[in-house]
């Protein structure tokens, strides 16, 4: 169970008036980078956005997230040693594989980063997209997958290029046509 201390994520993208939430797991900084950029790109399509670390969220609130209209979790996981989540999505990943959530109405997404060198790539990632979609999560567009032995910025930028327009047309958004970047 989450310390006292932890803010409710919903709560906090209520009264910010928020419908995007970007988790990440990460080690090194990379997935926290990525999270933050999707974050902040989500305003250009009128979906207001936050990053926000499994640790010090209470994940069983994804049960509730379809509570906020159009709203979205975006997951950029990164994948360490045998396979595993990295220390900060490590009890997340635990409640996942252990727990039995209803998460019909969740939209979500994911975006691994991992490197093709070694044996379990990007598995957390994979995991992750694929128990969501049976814990009754609807998948808004494809996982995208990024391999840090040949250019992983380049990967996050072409998945993410994808997935906005995806995005888009899921909640009918029309695209602002604005190049914030
Ligand atoms: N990538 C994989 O796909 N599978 C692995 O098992 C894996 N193990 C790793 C172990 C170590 C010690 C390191 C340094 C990297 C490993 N990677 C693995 C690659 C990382 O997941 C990748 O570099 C990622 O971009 C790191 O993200 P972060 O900076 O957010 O922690």
């Amino acid at each position: 169970t989450a310390p006292a201390s932890d803010q409710s994520f919903i709560q906090k993208l209520k009264t910010s008036g928020r419908s995007l939430v970007v988790f990440y797991g990460s080690q090194t900084g990379t997935a926290e980078e990525f999270a933050g950029r999707l974050a902040k790109e989500g305003a250009r399509y009128r979906l207001k956005g936050m990053v926000a670390d499994p640790e010090e969220c209470d994940m069983e609130e994804l049960t509730s997230l379809k509570d906020i209209p159009n709203s979205l979790a975006v997951f950029c996981m990164a994948t360490y040693g045998e396979g595993d989540p990295t220390d900060n999505a490590m009890e997340f990943y635990e409640w996942l594989q252990n727990g039995d959530p209803d998460l019909s109405g969740l939209n979500y997404a994911v975006f691994g980063l991992g490197n093709k060198t070694y044996e379990h790539y990007n598995e957390v990632a994979k995991y992750i997209d694929k128990r969501l979609e049976d814990l009754g999560a609807t998948r808004v567009y494809e996982m995208g997958l990024g391999d840090d032995d040949a250019n992983i910025e380049d990967d996050f930028i072409t998945w993410k290029d994808q997935f906005w327009p995806a995005v888009c047309e899921f909640f009918g958004i029309e695209s602002t046509g604005e190049d914030v970047s």
